[in-house]
């Protein structure tokens, strides 16, 4: 039986031993590229320099800065300087601010065909656009792979998702991947890869589909992929870097576990309505609506095409009157493209407010929008209150209705926008990195890291407890966000090198009072619906309520990177096996899960009582060995240090001496105690 593209990556990269191994069952593969961001990249380094590991040992790790860009104090310049002078010290390629949103830089400058990219993003996946396997993760797993070490996932099904026909003008690739989350919304794709193929993909550009990619992470998937083919050797070649390239396409027989078929000359332009990208209508549905903002932008779309796109439409005319439009290049590439062709002058002479190359509006730093606003968004999530205005209505759309919309001043389907012009991806890119991309110190002993005082030590927990008691916390439904638990925007990222400071945000836009509520109470256990977690990869959503004491999560599922974060940061997740007792328990409950390593070692069903009525619940933990050792030793810093990270192809981490160093001495030289062990 042949092989998908998927499985012909996976096999190679599979640590001995592992063959057949069924789907949901836990593998470990090799890491051959990293990638970080600000505002994961700080706490990833930390525990990166825990581990004591002299230069990275990937074959390439690139950090980057695009999120944490307003420097409206000294937190997040303190920040980029700590990231530039570690890369430069630890072998990894830095990335500066103004050089683009990791994900488009990663895809022009780094994405192999056939390797393995880990990134501390969740959008990772992007480079999945050019033949990669490229999955999100929590940045510590990201440190640990930095430092030689394997990296584990379920292993997942792999979905064939087949496409024909042909795009009608004005359908985008948004709208391919729009109508895969209005088929399979934001669970649809938990433990699955989805694997590109048909007549369609050649008809689709490498950044297309590197959008079709990046917005999989928003069905849950571990990653989406395409296959490696002609156009892909003809990007590498304009990105100067066509010996990167190899062919890579699914055996003709190949098997999938599921398929899916998308008929492209069938499809329209879509539209994600509040507060979730899998709330997908026709735009011609919601045609009229009002609008207070239109931003095209963000990783998913804001490449080339999507700029170039924007000022077909909008050349020679205004930006309507009623609203403001923002437009975000996803690279200094992309940029200086934009500005070499005339792009940009056409852009800036319609009005848009052009914004550097960052994250920007799409992680609420800047462009909120008004009270009650409308905001179309050529972005990937529309979570409640994550453009940094807690009522305004996030709508998501490619940016072919998100132009056409601007100049209408209304919701319009882009198919009004009379004749459609394809946009040419450019004969040549920018591809001169020099001074925007540094390569690591010729002599890293030579280069000091530099720490302000934003920089504060890593919090650690202590091996899990022998019984965990507490009280139910928080009671959640279904689908809850890392946003919901863990909120970013401007005024909460620049804390994210600072867990005491940013564990005082947890929860606060479901209940304000949560923090002081677990502080005072000494910690509990939150209980929540299914899908606990979607969203970003950010640790800080497990390891902030690890600090203020969280030991458990009870859940009816859990999205796949949040759940690997919790382990690692040593909360113990659980699911329900009977629904009923989700309905059962309310906030206040006391809980106790008795002997709770004894019933973790002995397996199947974990016994937790809910004390005041005598109810005895019943959960599943589904660890492998490696996730149990983890969580018995507290989380996976622990367990590095313990020597037990298995797999490793050297000892990375002689770690004890340097955790405790990382714990308890503040960055800039005082002595300062971690939180005790509790
Ligand atoms: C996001 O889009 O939510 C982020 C911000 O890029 C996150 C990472 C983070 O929270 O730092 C992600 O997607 O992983
Ligand atoms: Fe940045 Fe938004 Fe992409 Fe996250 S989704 S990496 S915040 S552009």
């Amino acid at each position: 039986m042949g092989q998908s593209v998927t499985m012909k990556i996976l096999n190679a990269h599979l640590t001995s031993g592992q063959r057949h191994v069924p789907a949901g069952e836990e593998i470990l593969v090799t890491v051959d590229q990293t990638l970080t961001q600000d505002a994961t990249g700080t706490m990833a380094y930390l525990q990166f320099e825990a581990m004591d590991v002299p230069q990275v040992r990937t074959k390439r790790s690139v950090s980057y800065v695009d999120h944490n860009m307003l420097q409206t104090g000294f937190e997040n310049a303190d920040d980029h300087a700590f990231l530039q002078s570690f890369a430069a010290k630890y072998g990894i390629y830095f990335s500066r601010p103004g050089n683009g949103i990791c994900h488009q830089v990663h895809l022009e400058r780094f994405s192999v065909p056939g390797q393995i990219l880990l990134g501390s993003d969740s959008h990772t996946p992007t480079s999945g656009g050019a033949g990669m396997i490229a999955i999100g993760a929590g940045g510590l797993d990201v440190a640990v792979a930095m430092a030689g070490g394997p990296f584990g996932l379920p292993m997942p099904k792999v979905v064939g998702v087949r496409l024909t026909g042909k795009r009608q003008p004005w359908v985008a690739a948004k709208d391919i991947i729009l109508e895969m989350l209005r088929r399979l919304t934001v669970k649809g794709g938990v433990g699955k890869v989805f694997e590109y193929h048909g007549e369609g993909v050649a008809d689709l550009t490498i950044p297309e589909r590197a959008t079709i990619c990046n917005m999989g992470a928003e069905l849950g998937a571990t990653t989406s992929i395409f296959p490696s083919d002609e156009r892909t050797r003809l990007f590498l070649r304009k990105q100067g870097r066509e010996s990167d390239w190899t062919a890579l396409e699914a055996d003709l027989d190949a098997s999938y576990d599921e398929v899916i078929e998308i008929d492209l000359t069938q499809l329209e332009p879509l539209i994600a309505q509040p507060h979730s990208p899998d709330n997908v209508t026709t735009v011609r549905e919601l045609a009229g609506l009002p609008l207070d903002q239109v931003c095209i932008g963000s990783c998913t779309n804001s490449s080339f095409h999507d700029l170039a796109i924007a000022a077909h439409v909008l050349r020679g005319k205004r930006v309507a009157e009623n609203l403001s439009m923002t437009l975000t290049p996803g690279s200094r590439q992309v940029f200086a493209t934009i500005a070499r062709d005339g792009i940009l002058a056409d852009l800036i002479a319609a009005g848009a407010r052009v914004l550097e190359a960052a994250c920007g509006p799409c992680i609420g730093m800047g462009q909120a929008p008004k009270s009650e606003g409308i905001s179309l968004r050529s972005f990937n999530r529309n979570f409640e209150g994550r453009s940094g205005t807690p009522n305004a209505k996030v709508y998501l759309c490619s940016p072919e209705t998100a132009a056409v919309s601007a100049l209408r001043g209304v919701l319009t389907d882009p198919r009004e926008g009379g004749a459609y012009v394809a946009t040419r991806e450019p004969d040549e890119y920018d591809t001169n990195d020099e001074g925007m991309i540094l390569q690591p110190a010729d002599d890293p002993s030579a280069v000091e890291v530099e720490r302000g005082p934003n920089i504060k030590p890593l919090p650690l927990r202590g091996p899990l407890e022998e019984t965990i008691e507490g009280s139910v916390l928080l009671k959640v439904g279904d689908n809850i966000t890392t946003d919901h638990i863990m909120p970013a925007g401007s005024k909460i990222l620049p804390l994210r090198s600072n867990i005491p400071a940013i564990s005082e945000f947890v929860f606060v836009r479901i209940d304000p009072t949560f923090p002081e509520r677990a502080k005072k109470a000494g910690g509990g256990i939150v209980v929540a619906g299914s899908n606990y977690g979607q969203g970003s990869s950010r640790e800080h959503a497990a390891l902030a309520p690890m600090y203020l004491g969280v030991k458990a999560v009870i859940a009816k599922s859990f999205a796949r990177i949040h759940r690997a974060n919790l382990i690692n940061f040593g909360i113990l997740p659980l699911t329900f096996e009977k629904e009923a007792d989700y309905d059962a328990l309310e906030r206040e409950d006391a809980l106790v899960i008795p002997d709770v390593r004894g019933q973790l070692k002995q397996g199947g069903s974990i016994e937790v009582l809910q004390t005041g009525s005598g109810r005895r619940i019943r959960c599943r933990s589904e660890l492998s060995d490696r996730q149990l050792e983890i969580l018995l030793s507290g989380g996976l810093l622990n367990h590095v240090r313990s020597g037990h990270a298995s797999g490793q192809s050297q000892p990375a981490v002689d770690a004890a001496s340097h955790l405790a160093t990382a714990t308890m001495v503040s960055t800039n030289g005082q002595s300062r105690p971690g939180r005790p062990a509790s």
